[in-house]
């Protein structure tokens, strides 16, 4: 029965001594006891093999029908792909063996038997579709390719940490649940706090900035919200974004920190274990060269009009422009300098030509991975861009106090944490690398 602990066969301890990476430097004749998921069954007559899973690999366990008593035969018989098995056991090195050992067992318990038949394989035998993989998330995730996807998001982190944290950058934590809106009025998901109305947090945009004054710089790895209605490959209504903010800097800075803590993850990668796992699954690790390509908004607009596209001065790149004008530009590269009107309240009048701001996007091919730029620091001009953007002053009364009070220089930029994986692990949809997704029609697994 599914669900059952089945408790007969007497495991001394039921603790889990080994993982399946251990066996390799274990002595031929080990004891060993090794606890994960059965990932395969084989049966050929006279010998049946489990091949077991764990966080760790796989390991063979063989089971010699004449040499076994009946009672584990009986149990190995009944168990079904995905069960949660405890197995106790001889190492035994066997060039017979793909993994160069196998494990005999003298004993097996069923912690959990799993039902059949299972919603999807896997094994990576038979592909599943895609709205079934997501729909049963929980066992897409248990494919040895998923987890080398969130294994590397995990390295990814940690070195975007190291690289942050090695430069004087401290890791802050911001409110989530705002009383205004960061990014502008679209795309906000209201909430109902208590008795009055709050919305859930676009970015840590206004917190960000402010910490500039308190801590000089900042960076937060934080969750977000947008109401977008649009279904694309690259949004998702809660997203993860790496936030960064530094007193006393510019935009140019800005992107140089960007650039340098990118390559510094390509650097982490290449020596951890993950990248032997990126490779299996056809991920794109070739280090980009440093010194990204910097293109104006103005000229990306020229080159674009070069190629046969439609569009004027001051309007959005859209996804065909953009793929248009990664040809030239094979990788990473940085658009730079933003009509006003483009970019949000908060971001700097360019002094040369107040038309342009002091902003940039950090670009792979078509898809946008981050934003920044230099913030306006004075009271004065950002209560002006605030009207200028049609925004309501008063509503950002609180957030403004701070320009009163010695609100330095500063710029920084939000770089989305999923649309890197995607480039990374060459996946072509956002859902693939985002445990579980919400769009605009899944709120659930
Ligand atoms: P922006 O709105 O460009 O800038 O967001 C920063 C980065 O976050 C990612 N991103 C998303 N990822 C998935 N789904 C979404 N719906 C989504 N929206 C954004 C993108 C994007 O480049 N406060 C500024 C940043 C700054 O200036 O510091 C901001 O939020 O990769």
């Amino acid at each position: 029965m599914a669900g059952e602990d089945d408790r007969t066969d007497q495991l001394d301890e039921l603790r889990k001594t080994q993982s399946n990476s251990d066996l390799a430097s274990l002595p031929d004749g080990a004891e060993v006891v090794l606890m994960g998921w059965v990932h395969e069954i084989r049966d050929l007559g006279g010998l049946k093999f489990i091949i077991l899973r764990d966080r760790t690999g796989i390991t063979q366990v063989t089971i010699k029908k004449g040499e076994v008593p009946p009672e584990l035969l009986d149990r190995a018989m009944r168990l079904t792909r995905e069960s949660v098995v405890a197995v106790k056991g001889t190492l035994r090195r066997s060039e017979k063996s793909k993994l160069g050992v196998e494990v005999l067992p003298h004993a097996v318990r069923i912690l959990n038997l799993a039902k059949t038949p299972l919603p999807m394989e896997v094994s990576g035998k038979v592909p599943a579709d895609f709205d079934t993989r997501m729909a049963s998330r929980f066992m897409d995730l248990r494919r040895p390719t998923e987890v080398a996807v969130f294994r590397l998001q995990h390295e990814v982190l940690k070195a975007i940490r190291s690289y942050l944290d090695e430069r004087g950058f401290m890791e802050v934590i911001t409110p989530k649940i705002l009383a205004s809106a960061t990014e502008g009025g679209a795309q906000l998901f209201k909430v109902q706090y208590f008795d009055r109305d709050a919305y859930l947090a676009q970015s840590p945009q206004l917190y960000k900035e402010v910490l500039t004054s308190c801590f000089e710089r900042v960076y937060e790895v934080g969750v977000y919200f947008r109401a977008e209605e649009s279904n694309t490959p690259y949004h998702l209504n809660e997203f993860v974004s790496v936030d960064v903010e530094a007193a006393f800097i510019d935009y140019r800075d800005a992107m140089r920190i960007l650039e340098d803590c990118v390559l510094y993850v390509y650097d982490r990668l290449e020596k951890s274990p993950s990248y032997e796992l990126l490779k299996k699954i056809g991920g794109k690790l070739q280090k980009p060269e440093a010194h990204f390509p910097v293109v104006t908004y103005s000229k990306a607009v020229e080159m674009a009009q070069e190629r046969g596209l439609n569009l004027n001065w001051g309007d959005d790149l859209t996804t065909p422009i953009l793929r248009a004008l990664s040809e030239e530009f094979n990788g990473y590269y940085f658009i730079v300098e933003w009509p006003l009107e483009a970019k949000p309240f908060y971001i700097k009048p360019h002094p040369r030509n107040p038309k342009i701001t002091e902003s940039f996007d950090l670009m792979y091919k078509h898809i946008e991975l981050a934003s920044g730029g230099t913030r306006i620091h004075t009271r004065r001009e950002v209560e002006k861009s605030i009207e200028a953007k049609g925004l309501n002053v008063e509503s950002f009364k609180d957030h403004l106090r701070v320009f009163d009070y010695g609100m330095p220089p500063h710029a920084g930029w939000g770089l989305g944490l999923s649309r890197l994986m995607m480039v990374l692990t060459n996946r072509q949809n956002i859902r693939e690398v985002v445990l579980f997704p919400r769009d605009r029609t899944r709120l659930t697994p």
